[in-house]
């Protein structure tokens, strides 16, 4: 996601590095190439002016800090700026008390809605709520059959009962006392432009269920459009937020980076792909913070942490007491791994992690090569690699389809991350965050190589 804004940032900043004070014209220049990528990944033409305008400012002003390079300054001032614009603290839906919280969502059809919807309900499930979806879309037959689907999935049971969209809607709220739901998620028709039937149908929804959030779904792939479509609704149905679905498919960010400055209303959580766990709570500053290619650990650690079973982190917490790690543990590190998406939306999140890495497609094969291998061992064998000699390698490499390369590589590769866990649980770890399983990418080079195995088969 805003790979293309990224390349341009990360170019930016390669040519200022290795400078030395910059001049007037140097900070110029800088700006000018800032303001030109602003506008290419379509973000406001206005939003563009305020930012460079603070940029401009800041980097000549009295802002400037001695202890750092040039290029970390503008680095430090354009992440600052670019948080900013992306609103600043991050936005939490207003919960109502007594309950139940009434959420209407509302937007163009295809943005997402539907989608978000169940989305929406499946991360306040997980923050222990218990959400009720509405189905208000009575414009297409198959809407609220798409929408019991999905509810299905994450659990969450659906209301929809009359035939218009008000009924329904204040249908849902009363199901939701009876059933002893906290949370309404209303889900409501879209048009494919925005036209006064809709605007009016969502007005009378609005009107008869006074939600507490009144969030808009646009889809960021749409850029501009999506921010005057923003404009639109908050026209005639004032906004509390947005939800930004696509956003894995937007190589820009122009809606991102415009939707706050332009209609006032942050951005609260965005769709990062199909699947129904494929959403984020958005924090401007690890926003910005991926942008600029500094990672984003902080959303790295909430989805390890939502991938983790609980006994598997208590697991975990005794592996780096103890000293001790196993093949099992290993085996489900990389489960673990694979529940937290592909790989390649890990890297994008890692830091430091080198641009040509991010780029190569990772191949989650790897895993399931792993997973045949460490399933032909014996349990023995799996707490004790110690005890896995030639013959037995080539009986696990038999067992697994596998070459007994594959094997060695495997063993060669638990023990480098064995060394690691010891060195981090002895407190050796060097303050550095390491999630099991996935190596710091620099603490790795400073590591011996594994030991080579002599041992006769
Ligand atoms: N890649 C991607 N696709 C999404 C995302 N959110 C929704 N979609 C897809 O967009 C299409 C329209 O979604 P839907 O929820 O039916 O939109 P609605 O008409 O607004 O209710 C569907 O094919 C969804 O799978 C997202 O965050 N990423
Ligand atoms: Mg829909």
């Amino acid at each position: 996601m805003f790979d293309a804004l990224s390349n341009r940032f990360d170019a930016i900043f390669t040519r200022l590095r290795g400078r030395g004070r910059l001049s007037e014209s140097d900070v110029d220049e800088v700006a000018r190439e800032i303001r030109l990528a602003l506008l290419e990944a379509d973000v406001n033409v206005g939003v563009v002016r305020n930012f460079i305008a603070r940029v401009k400012e800041r980097a000549t002003g009295s802002d400037v800090l001695k202890s750092l390079t040039p290029a970390q300054q503008v680095i430090k001032i354009v992440h600052e700026e670019l948080v900013t614009t992306l609103g600043g603290e991050s936005a939490k839906l207003t919960m109502a008390d007594p309950p139940p919280t009434v959420i209407m969502l509302a937007g163009l059809q295809g943005s997402g809605k539907t989608t978000a919807a169940a989305k929406l309900a499946r991360h306040l499930v997980a923050q222990g709520r218990r959400p009720l979806l509405v189905g208000a879309d009575l414009q297409r037959p198959a809407a609220v059959e798409q929408l019991r689907t999905l509810g299905a999935q994450v659990d969450v049971p659906v209301s929809s009962q009359a035939a218009d969209p008000v009924a329904v809607a204040r249908g849902g709220i009363d199901d939701a006392a009876r059933l002893g739901r906290d949370v309404v998620i209303i889900d409501t028709a879209g048009r494919l432009h925005v036209d006064e039937e809709l605007m009016d149908e969502l007005a009378r929804v609005h009107a008869a269920t006074r939600p507490h959030d009144v969030l808009l779904v646009v889809d960021a792939m749409t850029g501009q459009e999506a921010v005057s479509v923003a404009e639109a609704f908050h026209a005639r149905v004032p906004l509390d937020g947005v939800i930004l679905t696509k956003i894995d498919g937007d190589a820009r960010g122009g809606a991102a980076l415009s939707v706050k400055e332009v209609i006032g209303r942050p951005i609260l959580f965005v769709g990062v792909g199909e699947k129904v766990d494929d959403f984020e709570a958005f924090h401007p500053d690890r926003m910005a913070s991926r942008i600029l290619g500094m990672g984003d650990v902080l959303t790295l650690i909430e989805r390890a942490e939502e991938a983790y079973e609980e006994d598997e982190a208590r697991r975990a917490e005794e592996i780096l007491r103890k000293g001790e790690f196993t093949l099992e543990d290993f085996l489900g590190q990389m489960q673990a791994l694979k529940r937290m998406g592909p790989l390649k939306s890990i890297m994008a999140m890692l830091p430091g992690v080198p641009k040509e890495l991010k780029d190569a497609d990772v191949d989650d094969g790897q895993l399931q090569l792993v997973e045949a291998i460490i399933y032909s061992m014996t349990p023995e064998e799996r707490r004790n690699p110690a005890v896995v000699n030639g013959s037995r390698r080539k009986r696990i490499a038999r067992g697994s389809g596998r070459s007994v390369q594959d094997v060695n590589a495997l063993l060669n590769q638990f023990r480098m991350v064995q060394k690691m866990m010891r060195q981090v649980g002895q407190g050796r770890g060097k303050g550095r965050l390491s999630l099991p399983g996935l190596p710091d990418l620099s603490e790795l080079e400073s590591l011996p190589g594994p030991p080579v195995d002599h041992r006769p088969g």
